[in-house]
């Protein structure tokens, strides 16, 4: 049984979508425990103990009587697609798509989502109004430079970001794409970006955690 702990469209949207992807059902494989970060329930003592950082996502492993957790978005999605490879989600490893699919993965992780804190977090960066409308205005001309970057690379290899593949740093970009919905550009009005999320949407897998998690 898995316990992903996750908010509706969070970064746990990605993993959640690679659990559905892998034919996993919630209740009985595995359950969402949906957080209200608005109410600071990923604050409490008993969710620290789970991600000493107080993010979501954070994923419970429970097997054979014992107890692993997962933190990371990232991570815990490479560690599904890693778990059920006949879900097709992560490349054979030590080949060219593996390699393509880790510099994604972790490009999408480290520089794409990190700049999303900037955009939706800029108090954590900085005091005071004008400091933080500073931080928030690069954030947004640094996403749109990276979701062009993006669009650049479909419109040449796509459909997909592995060619013609999917793969589960297809969930990653669209969990972003998603969040990009409040730049001054959104995300999918990037011609490539926008095809890759409708295609990406139309997945009934992703269908389906959408409806758990109760976002359209
Ligand atoms: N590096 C972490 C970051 C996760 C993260 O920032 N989660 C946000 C939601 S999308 C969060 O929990 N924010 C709560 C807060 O900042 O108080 C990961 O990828 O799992």
């Amino acid at each position: 049984m898995y316990l992903l702990y996750g908010g509706p469209g969070n970064a746990n949207l990605a993993p959640h979508a690679a659990l559905q992807e892998a034919g996993l059902a919630e209740g009985s494989d595995y359950r969402f425990v949906k957080l209200d970060l608005k109410a600071g329930e990923h604050r409490k003592p008993d969710y620290l103990a789970l991600n000493p950082h107080g993010v979501v996502p954070a994923l419970v492993i429970e097997k054979d009587g014992s107890r692993q957790i997962v933190c990371e978005a990232a991570a815990i999605l490479m560690h599904i697609a890693d778990l059920y490879p006949a879900s097709g989600l992560a490349p054979t490893p030590g080949s060219a798509e593996r390699a393509a699919y880790y510099q994604w993965i972790t490009y999408l992780t480290n520089t794409v989502q990190a700049r999303f804190m900037n955009f939706y977090h800029a108090d954590y960066f900085i005091d005071g109004s004008a400091g933080q409308a500073a931080v928030k205005a690069k954030a947004d001309t640094a996403l749109k430079e990276h979701f062009a970057h993006i669009d650049a690379t479909l419109a040449k290899h796509g459909p997909y970001l592995l060619g013609d593949a999917f793969s589960a740093a297809d969930l990653f970009l669209f969990m972003l794409t998603r969040w990009g919905r409040n730049l001054s550009r959104p995300a999918r009005d990037f011609p490539q970006v926008g095809k890759h999320f409708e295609r990406v949407l139309a997945r009934p897998a992703v269908r389906r955690t959408l409806a758990i998690e109760g976002i359209s």
